[in-house]
């Protein structure tokens, strides 16, 4: 069943073409700054805040995290955990993910089959998702024991995506991973679009600016995930209005 978080998601690409996601990870500053981050993302026109990270990013500055962030901003906060101790029960939905690429079956199915009666538990909404990791892929590649995607195989991607797809997941990432030199090259995602049709597909990793960001949607990513660069921002609030204006098309 759909659930409102994501019925939004869909209704925003809908109706301005794409949708941008602010990543915010929880080791990285204080849930304060978290807050503060969120709050200057939702000015410049984010549509939603991912709260996750690889390592550090569970338990109590999980929670604090996603509580700040929601006194701040009117936005749906979004999971995006590595693991099972990556859920909270203050956040208003979970990106369910399997690492489809990943050699280690924790990342398969077993962190999933431990988190999922804490997703009923909290009543998080689930929004199935297959997680496809490309190369660089960086260090959730490292952590998640994944067979990164080479970069000039668009035909591999394009297999796991259906697979995904297959499988009941409406939504596909595609990752080059958090801080990446290269994000996914937009001929990959090009070839996984049309392969995937109404799903929507989520792309991420080493995306800094509109004109990246741009280049993408118009190869047919439908929502960007920016992480590392609004971190780093001394201005998120015009970063996010750069990025998140250059993929509205419509
Ligand atoms: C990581 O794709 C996201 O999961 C975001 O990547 O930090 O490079 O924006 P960046």
């Amino acid at each position: 069943m759909i659930g409102p978080v994501e019925e939004r998601l869909f209704r925003v690409v809908e109706t301005a073409g794409a949708a941008h996601l602010t990543l915010i990870d929880p080791d990285s500053q204080s849930p304060a700054e978290a807050g503060q981050m969120a709050r200057a993302g939702a000015k410049g026109g984010t549509d939603a805040i991912m709260v996750g990270g690889s390592t550090g990013a569970t338990g109590r500055i999980l929670e604090d995290t996603v509580e700040a962030i929601k006194k701040q901003v009117d936005l749906p906060v979004v999971l995006f955990p590595s693991c099972a101790g990556g859920l909270c029960g203050n956040a208003d939905a979970v990106f369910f993910m399997s690492l489809l690429n990943s050699r280690n079956s924790n990342y398969l199915i077993e962190n999933q089959a431990l988190g999922a009666p804490l997703v009923r538990r909290y009543g998080l909404e689930s929004i199935p998702m297959a997680y496809i990791l490309v190369e660089p892929g960086g260090t959730v590649a490292w952590v998640g024991d994944a067979k990164t995607i080479p970069r000039n195989k668009p035909e591999i991607a394009v297999a796991y995506a259906l697979a995904g797809k297959y499988l009941g997941m409406r939504l596909v990432y595609l990752e080059a991973g958090s801080g990446a030199d290269r994000p996914v090259p937009p001929t990959m995602v090009k070839s996984v679009k049309k392969a995937l049709g109404s799903s929507l597909l989520v792309v991420g990793g080493g995306i800094r600016s509109g004109e990246t960001a741009r280049e993408l949607v118009e190869a047919g990513a439908n929502l960007i995930v920016t992480g590392t660069a609004v971190e780093k921002s001394e201005d998120i609030t015009s970063l996010v209005r750069e990025i998140a204006g250059s993929i509205k098309v419509r």
